[in-house]
């Protein structure tokens, strides 16, 4: 049989799938004897098995249906999803049946995410968990920590080379701190993310070290070339993610005398989905996950998950085809589970990731990238631009929106877009580049190049919020004005991504301002990588400076931060139109100004947001007929207008409107 897509085939596919699971079912009975499975647990698992059978089995026919072995692979499966089911707590499963039963849970207005490295914000898991009140300080709900896993020593890429994804690096805790820690933060209402990095492992993972010593099962899970020549050719096709670290896309092994696929670092090591065993082996690394309590698992580069000789090797069918299969399997044995696709490529092909059958949940990086684009031209137009074809998703599914993260800032936007605005993609990159490194004259910014590629002239961005709003350049000329545009322009940015519609996700110590860190150049496990400049470590007696008698000079700024921040939270909190993504953009006449509705049947919310230094009016009419009446309110200063009058707004202001 091969694996093909016309509708006979499909049938045939059906047909096979439905006998297939005929004689498995039988075969999972030893499972269930000896997890001593109650019989409403095997009821459960089989009812859901039989729903999501047919598309698991069709995913995995596609990818595997001509091995040898898939049947096998097939069968051994199926036992370690009953397993899994079995040893799920049951707590867990409460939470499974609420979400099979709303799967829009996700979507609600209550949802603010926070993300940090465990030992940078709090030492370790243990004191990790004594914060949490902090969190719900802030207004959050959503909690994504860093790769925590067991990893290599010396560098590894901030904990993406694991080398164990059983176990918790010893330095943060064990796997029961871990376990405690999700069990006190489902108990307060906040979801627990953590990634699920399956594109590599370390090349001291387990799997990576028997392959070192010759075992072939192993060598077969990672992408290992005797000789330069199928590297090459696929070198032809590839893009280099890292060329700083290396030129090209693979590493010499001097001890086995082959070249591995390392698209990331050296140390990370490829791994081969070709071959149905890898699969298999991460789905059961993916289960004991989910069974340690994780609400939401952020999938680690998906794009890259599949090699195809000729291609980009970047966003394959194929690679939807093994998301959609590890998603069906997560459908049968840990239902509450939902996806976070970490896509950070072309937009048309970020959304390709985001449906209920792939992911659930997306980064938003094109509206990430033009939000600092926004602010760096003063002008909207190219955000509009996007916005109008690219913010909705199908439905069941959400954005994460976000201004800052552990990674770089790319210019992922599309070329299209932009020409349509009039604007030259590859200039413009270099311009926001230019403008992000502080180079541009009159630039605000103190960012640092990330991965500059001499070739292509490619190049990221790092540094943090604080830093490429301004407000380093202005603590260091000490200028009282343009401390005040740096702080309203971190306002403004997140007035937005609190309230375009996806889950808002901050990057914690900016809720401070913290500023770009330099030391990292000392730690030799961290200097060769720029995007520490904006991984600081939680400076705690920051907190202090809430306090009115003791903040003062910087603290005063980094109270007014946290404050505003924190009150922005509450609101959209309370705010029931801020639930989902649904937006409509309103029409102004200043090319500054960013203004957008969002509604559900009782509520409604106007966004104005003026990404200029300079004041800006909006047209009272304009506001009528964005459904605002004669009177409207700002939900953020209280403050009332009449649509009668033009507004103004002061410069970088964003306004959240709703009628009175
Ligand atoms: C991810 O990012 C992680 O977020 C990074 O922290 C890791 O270094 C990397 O994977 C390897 O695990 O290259 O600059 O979408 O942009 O997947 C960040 C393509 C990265 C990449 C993205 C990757």
């Amino acid at each position: 049989m091969i694996a093909s897509t016309s509708d006979d085939d499909r049938f045939d596919l059906a047909y096979e799938a439905e006998l297939t699971l005929r004689r498995l079912l039988p075969r999972v009975a030893p499972v269930w004897v000896e997890e001593e499975a109650a019989p409403e647990t095997v009821r459960a698992f089989e009812v859901r098995l039989r729903e999501h059978w047919p598309s698991l089995f069709d995913e995995l026919f596609r990818l595997y249906g001509r091995r040898y072995d898939f049947f096998f692979h097939v069968e051994e499966m199926v036992g370690e999803l009953a397993r899994a089911w079995a040893r799920r707590p049951d707590d867990l499963k409460v939470v499974d049946e609420h979400r099979v039963n709303d799967p829009d849970w996700f979507q609600s207005e209550r949802m603010v995410g926070g993300a940090l490295y465990v030992d940078l914000f709090a030492e370790n898991l243990g004191k990790l968990r004594e914060t949490i009140p902090y969190f719900q300080e802030l207004g959050l709900t959503y909690l994504h920590l860093m790769p925590l896993f067991a990893v290599r020593p010396g560098d590894n890429d901030g904990g993406y080379a694991i080398s164990n994804y059983r176990s918790v690096d010893p330095q943060l805790g064990t796997i029961d701190d871990l376990r405690r820690l999700a069990d006190d933060l489902r108990a307060f209402g906040i979801n627990l993310v953590l990634d699920f990095v399956f594109n590599h492992t370390s090349d001291d993972h387990d799997w990576a070290q028997r392959a070192q010593s010759g075992d072939r099962e192993y060598q077969e899970f990672y992408y290992l070339f005797p000789d330069r020549t199928l590297p090459d050719q696929y070198e032809r096709t590839l893009r280099e993610i890292f060329p700083t670290v290396r030129r090209g896309n693979f590493t010499w092994h001097d001890g086995m005398g082959r070249w591995v696929w390392t698209t990331f670092n050296n140390f990370q090591w490829d791994l081969n989905y070709r071959n149905p065993a890898v699969f298999r082996a991460m789905l059961g690394e993916m289960l004991f996950l989910a069974n340690m309590g994780v609400d939401i698992l952020r999938l680690d580069a998906v794009a890259f998950i599949w090699k195809q000789m000729g291609t980009g090797c970047e966003n394959l069918p194929e690679a939807h085809g093994l998301i959609r299969a590890f998603n069906a399997a997560v459908r049968i044995a840990a239902p509450g589970l939902v996806f976070k696709s970490e896509a950070i490529v072309h937009p048309d092909e970020v959304v390709r990731y985001i449906s209920p059958e792939e992911c659930q949940i997306s980064y938003n990086p094109t509206l990430m990238a033009l939000l600092w684009e926004s602010l760096a031209t003063r002008q909207t137009r190219l955000l509009k631009r996007s916005l109008s074809h690219r913010h909705a998703l199908p439905e069941n599914t959400t954005w994460v929106n976000y201004l800052r993260c552990h990674d770089d800032i790319g210019w992922t936007f599309d070329d299209a877009d932009a020409a349509a605005v009039g604007i030259n993609a590859f200039d413009h990159r270099r311009f926001l580049n230019d403008f992000y490194t502080g180079q541009f004259p009159g630039s605000f910014a103190r960012g640092v190049p990330f991965q500059h590629n001499p070739d292509t002239g490619d190049m990221r961005i790092a540094g943090t919020l604080a830093s490429l709003a301004g407000l380093e350049q202005a603590i260091e000329s000490d200028d009282e004005h343009l401390k005040e545009m740096a702080v309203r322009r971190m306002i403004l940015l997140n007035g937005v991504v609190l309230a375009i519609g996806g889950i808002p996700l901050l990057y914690l110590g900016e809720e401070w301002g913290i500023l770009n860190d330099y030391d990292f150049v000392q730690d030799p496990a961290k200097a060769g990588d720029t995007r520490w400049i904006h991984r600081p470590k939680m400076k705690w007696e920051f907190l202090e400076e809430l306090d009115d008698r003791i903040a003062s000079g910087n603290g005063s700024i980094r109270k007014r931060i946290f404050r505003s921040l924190q009150n922005l939270i509450a609101l959209r909190k309370r705010e029931p139109a801020f639930a989902g993504i649904d937006l409509q953009l309103v029409p102004v006449t200043s090319p500054n100004v960013l203004a957008f509705v969002r509604q559900t049947d009782a509520s409604r919310i106007v966004v104005l947001a003026n990404f200029s230094d300079e004041p800006q009016s909006v047209a009272g009419n304009a506001m009528r007929t964005a459904g605002l009446g004669r009177f409207f309110e700002d939900r953020i200063t209280g403050t009332t207008y009449p649509t009668s009058e033009d507004l103004g707004l002061d410069a970088y202001q964003v306004l959240w409107l709703h009628r009175v």
